[in-house]
């Protein structure tokens, strides 16, 4: 798979993608991460990539030339990409279902957004698909990028290894993951629960799903919520 990102402040993108999981990913070929600097496809003497909002308001919106541009010269270095994707807090939200999906896609272009925003036309013109990673409001979509792309480079075929398959990821079966602990089995009077060290599995997968069971409902009951008992 091939990842585009073009960014306002491209060096917050381009330090953590070099490290773990996602590192490994590039490293074994299984992702191409190119980041773009949008300053670079700005015009003139000051490269200027944002200007004020017509209308007025607060804030500074980012210039529809140098994003065009950008995503020109990446569709003809590699073709027409799966998704160009906004990263946006008003944007679809983020989830493990759509991870899932765009992990399968061959070429994807991310779009991290700084100021107040972008100019409508590049969403409308360019942008097929618009996503948030939460309700919260950062100050770019450069570290919602990173979100993106690691949560999608360890789904890609062999980036994990089998001891720490994406299947036992906790949402992967809509449950939160049980509890782990490793040696020593007594720290500062703190015991492991006697059943993980049984060495009865039948016993430990028992106690796995119930913890998980509950822990899902006291944490996120949201998502023992049968959909089809949605009141509205
Ligand atoms: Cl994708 N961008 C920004 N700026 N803030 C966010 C977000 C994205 N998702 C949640 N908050």
């Amino acid at each position: 798979m091939r990842i585009d990102v073009i960014a306002a402040l491209p060096d917050i993108v381009r330090g953590p993608i070099q490290h773990s999981i996602v590192g490994r990913a590039q490293d074994k070929g299984a992702v191409e991460i190119e980041v773009h600097d949008l300053r670079e496809f700005a015009e003139g003497k000051h490269r200027q990539i944002d200007d004020y909002p017509f209308g007025g308001g607060a804030g500074m919106v980012l210039k529809p030339e140098p994003i065009f541009a950008s995503i020109d010269a990446i569709k003809d270095a590699h073709g027409e990409p799966d998704e160009v994707i906004f990263l946006t807090p008003d944007g679809e939200p983020f989830d493990q279902p759509m991870a899932n999906r765009l992990s399968m896609a061959e070429h994807l272009v991310l779009l991290a957004g700084h100021y107040k925003g972008v100019d409508q036309r590049v969403r409308d013109e360019l942008v097929t698909l618009e996503v948030s990673i939460g309700d919260y409001v950062l100050s770019g979509g450069e570290l919602p990028a990173l979100v993106l792309i690691d949560a999608v480079a360890r789904l890609q075929p062999g980036v994990l290894g089998d001891a720490s398959s994406a299947l036992t990821d906790s949402f992967q079966d809509g449950l939160l993951d049980a509890p782990v602990y490793t040696r020593p089995a007594e720290y500062r009077g703190l015991r492991v629960p006697p059943v993980l060290r049984s060495g009865n599995h039948a016993a430990i997968t028992e106690w796995r799903d119930t913890v998980r069971i509950e822990k899902t409902r006291r944490r996120r009951p949201d998502l023992l919520e049968d959909p089809a008992a949605e009141t509205g």
